[in-house]
């Protein structure tokens, strides 16, 4: 490890991001990952060197884990079978997945058994009951994008079915094309930070401006602006107001309201009644830019069966003072208004209802559209929202077409492999499908993104094949049947990028792929080559032709839009584009704020939908056609609360991306014992006679999984809170329900939909009892390499007591 970096020591939150030096390492290729870009080499041929990007001014210490992760113990360094599986005969179902060792085979044989499996179940079921989802996050070049890879695949060799929508923002993305035409508030182009810190003085926002979570861009960051446009808004005298269970979201933050989790559309529905009480509403712009906006006020004033839904009433649910809501009111009223809502309030029970009620206040409000006030959704989310970035397509891997046309919901997965998608409500329509044969992963972690890990482990075992190809041998791995080594952004050349990120950088192979790992692309290429298809998925390039072709057509769009990129070969020799600044400070809506007639909103009625015909044609109990306080399942205010009194919020993790560099760095630094940190009130621990650095189990009805305590004074007492991320390490593998030894908080999660109209994740509602672990503290296994049966079995027996091999047609 180089000096300069900064490791986090003990088990804290606090982590720092500009420690690490920003001196250039001239002639060093450059790469780039989901949370940065640095130049890396490797003079020993396998160690690398890391130095952030040039142009960084904050980069993330999470690069710094990288070196050690790429070589790490848990990195899948050969094709692996499952032993169970590979004894087994073609089309049974094998039992023993997560539990059964594995047998490394090479890669002949490997593929000859995936592409044999695919030939089979294709054969004898066709093409739908193959289930190629593979929802996740995968590496941030935009060609050697895994799940990318496999859509491609798959529709090369006839279509699977697919997974629609996603974790971030499920429920919002299915909300908002009802509400305001599209989604550009969740994801882009957003109000930028230049044009808040000019145009609005009050910036209220729930959930807080978490700084963790702006070291994160899906795509590649180049560089990490949030926190610099954040300081630059306070310091021209901007307010700047949180909302949110735990102060250690926003700071610094000047105001600090602490309501129970789940509650804001309560607060929300209280802070509209109270504009309208007050005559603060502005009804010029619901008249002109809005349509419902009666039978919303109709509702607000008397729908909740004769009780006003005002301030008196929201105290009560959100444990605020009354006397907070209608102050904050006011001062909404009477400043330059900026909401922010982060996508994790609608990761919960009825999701929607947060979003659409945050519209409704901006609208009522009235500073919808006005230069750098209205509002935005994940500016605490991921570091690009609101930076200014000219908009120029991304390039990306053309994915053909899928004759199939199926799908699921992204989290409804366990239903689905449990056949439970029988007649299931889903934005209007009902969706039927039969449970898979084959399930294939690629670039996704469902062991780490699924809610309720017992429930997943259930329909896991149902499928006859399950193959992944994965870098590290991550839980979703080890629950496989054939795994796949895949190799590592820094492993190989790419083109990274986002919308909401200023460069386009000039990934360049730093170091030799470790172990045996292929790329996606050459795995898929193989498995083609052997299926009959390499051709419709080649189109006979490499992937250095790829490559080349992507940046070229990325470069002709451009230019149909008046911007000049280098060619290939220049782009390549400088490293990176750094796209232009845009001509002008950008505010959603501000068009159709000029002239509603020439720029109407893609819904039906062209305006902002505080009602919603459409969404009322559907009929669904869990998502009314207009902004409404449903009480959540699980909450606070559920009875569940009298066996599981703590609200557990499981947040993005400050020092990995999700499951990813989990077992290295200052993810391991972080943990207690080698256990993931439950954040905690002091006075709650005490309760418990829980002292810091204790280990507890955390359970309720669904799981329970082992915990260090970390306690924080600054977060409601009713709240415990937990990163998602740990990797599942179970007691008894492939056992559901057993303890979970490492802190994977979904084992605890429920997997309800948030509603019928989006069926999005809803893993915020969640509640929790948190107690002494009294027992000897097990040892993590997961960190470690997994079983692996003695030898490596080459031998035809087992193979050809699974199936022919198919010929090679290359
Ligand atoms: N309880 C709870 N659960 C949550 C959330 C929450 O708030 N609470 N948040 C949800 C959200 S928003 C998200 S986005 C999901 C994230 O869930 P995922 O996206 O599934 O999580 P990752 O760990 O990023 O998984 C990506 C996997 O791809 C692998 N990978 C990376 N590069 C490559 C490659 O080039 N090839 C191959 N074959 N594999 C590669 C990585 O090793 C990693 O295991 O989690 C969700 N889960
Ligand atoms: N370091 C790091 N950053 C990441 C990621 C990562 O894995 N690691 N993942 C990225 C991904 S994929 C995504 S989608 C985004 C997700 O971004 P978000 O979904 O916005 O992130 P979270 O950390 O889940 O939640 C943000 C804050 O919302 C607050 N909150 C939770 N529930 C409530 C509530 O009911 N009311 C209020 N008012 N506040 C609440 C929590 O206190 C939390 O700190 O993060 C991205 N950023
Ligand atoms: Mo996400």
């Amino acid at each position: 490890m180089r000096t300069g970096y900064f490791i986090a020591q003990g088990a804290t939150e606090s982590f720092r991001s500009t420690s690490l030096t920003t001196k250039r390492v001239p002639d060093v290729p450059i790469s780039s990952t989901h949370w940065g870009t640095f130049h890396a080499d490797a003079p020993d041929g396998q160690t690398l060197r890391v130095t952030p990007f040039e142009r960084d001014e904050n980069p993330s210490e999470l690069i710094s884990a990288l070196p050690e992760y790429r070589t790490h113990a848990t990195r899948v360094r050969r094709p692996a079978v499952r032993q169970g599986w590979l004894e087994g005969r073609a089309g049974d179902v094998v039992p023993g997945r997560g539990a059964d060792p594995f047998v490394e085979v090479d890669w002949d044989m490997a593929l000859d058994l995936v592409a044999a499996e695919l030939g089979r179940v294709k054969q004898d079921h066709g093409n739908g009951a193959i289930f190629a989802g593979s929802y996740g996050w995968s590496s941030a070049g935009r060609f050697h994008h895994a799940k990318t890879q496999l859509k491609r695949f798959m529709n090369a060799f006839g279509g699977a079915v697919e997974q629609r929508d996603n974790y971030s923002f499920g429920a919002g993305m299915v909300l908002l094309p009802h509400v305001v035409g599209d989604i550009e508030l969740l994801y882009g182009p957003a109000t930028g930070w230049d044009a808040i810190a000019e145009g609005a003085d009050l910036f209220v926002s729930f959930g807080g401006l978490p700084a963790r979570n702006g070291q994160i861009e899906s795509g590649g960051v180049g560089a990490h602006v949030q926190q610099g446009f954040r300081d630059a808004f306070r310091a021209k005298g901007g307010r700047f107001v949180n909302v949110s269970p735990m102060r250690s979201d926003a700071e610094p933050v000047d105001d600090w309201i602490a309501l129970r989790p789940g509650t804001d559309t309560a607060m929300i529905l209280a802070l509209c009644h109270e504009l309208d009480r007050q005559g603060l509403a502005d009804h010029g712009f619901l008249a002109r830019y809005t349509s419902g906006s009666d039978r919303f006020l109709d509702y607000l004033r008397n729908g909740n069966g004769g009780q006003a839904f005002d301030a008196d009433w929201a105290a009560r649910i959100c444990d605020i003072p009354a006397e907070r809501i209608r102050s904050l009111a006011t001062e909404m009223a009477s400043s330059r208004c900026f909401l922010n809502m982060n996508w994790s309030l609608q990761r919960a029970d009825f999701g929607e209802q947060c979003f659409w009620s945050c519209i409704a206040l901006a609208a009522m409000l009235g500073r919808i559209g006005l230069p750098g006030q209205g509002l935005g959704f994940g500016f605490g989310s991921m570091n690009g929202m609101g930076n200014p970035v000219s908009r120029l397509p991304s390039p990306g891997l053309p994915t053909l077409s899928n004759p199939l046309g199926d799908f699921i919901p992204v989290a409804r997965v366990t239903d689905y492999l449990l056949g439970e998608v029988r007649d299931m409500d889903y934005n209007g329509q009902r969706l039927t499908l039969p449970a898979p044969r084959l399930v294939y992963w690629a670039g996704g972690n469902p062991f780490h993104h699924h809610q309720d890990i017992n429930r997943l482990l259930r329909g896991w075992a149902l499928p006859e094949t399950i193959v992944v190809h994965e870098h590290v041998w991550t839980a979703t791995a080890r629950h496989a049947d054939i795994v796949l080594p895949a190799t590592m952004g820094v492993e190989r050349d790419d083109i990274s990028t986002s919308s909401n990120d200023r460069y386009l950088v000039a990934m360049r192979k730093a170091v030799a792929p470790l172990g045996e790992a292929r790329d996606d692309y050459a795995i898929f290429s193989a498995l083609a080559a052997r299926l009959g298809i390499a051709e419709t998925f080649t189109e006979g390039r490499g992937a250095d032709a790829w490559i080349a072709f992507l940046y070229e057509q990325t470069r002709g769009k451009a230019a149909e839009r008046g911007v000049d990129m280098p060619d290939f070969a220049a782009w390549r020799e400088a490293g990176f584009y750094e796209k232009p600044a845009p001509a002008e400070s950008y505010t959603s809506f501000a068009a159709f704020r000029r002239d509603p007639d020439a720029f109407p909103l893609r819904t039906p009625s062209g305006r902002i939908e505080l009602f919603s015909e459409t969404i009322a044609g559907f009929g669904y109990d869990d998502c009314p056609p207009h902004p409404s306080w449903l009480p959540p399942r699980e909450a606070l205010s559920s009875p569940r609360v009298r066996r599981f009194p703590l609200h557990l919020l499981t947040t993005q993790p400050a020092h990995r991306l999700h499951g990813q560099l989990d077992p290295v760095g200052t993810s391991r630094a972080s943990k207690i014992f080698g256990r993931e940190p439950l954040h905690i009130h002091p006075a709650t621990a005490a309760q418990r006679g829980l002292k810091e650095g204790d280990i507890v189990r955390v359970w309720n009805d669904r799981g329970a999984c082992l915990a260090g305590v970390l306690t924080d004074p600054a977060m409601r007492p009713d709240v415990v809170r937990m990163a998602t991320g740990a990797w599942y390490d179970p007691l008894l593998p492939g056992q559901p329900g057993c303890l979970d030894l490492h802190g994977n908080p979904n084992v605890l999660t429920h997997d309800r939909p948030s509603s019928s109209l989006s069926q999005g994740p809803a893993a915020q509602s969640c509640l929790v009892e948190v107690e002494a672990w009294r027992s000897q503290v097990p040892q993590i296994r997961v960190h470690s390499a997994p079983n692996f049966a003695v030898g490596r079995v080459t031998t035809k027996q087992s193979r050809d007591k699974r199936a022919d091999p198919l010929p090679q047609q290359e």
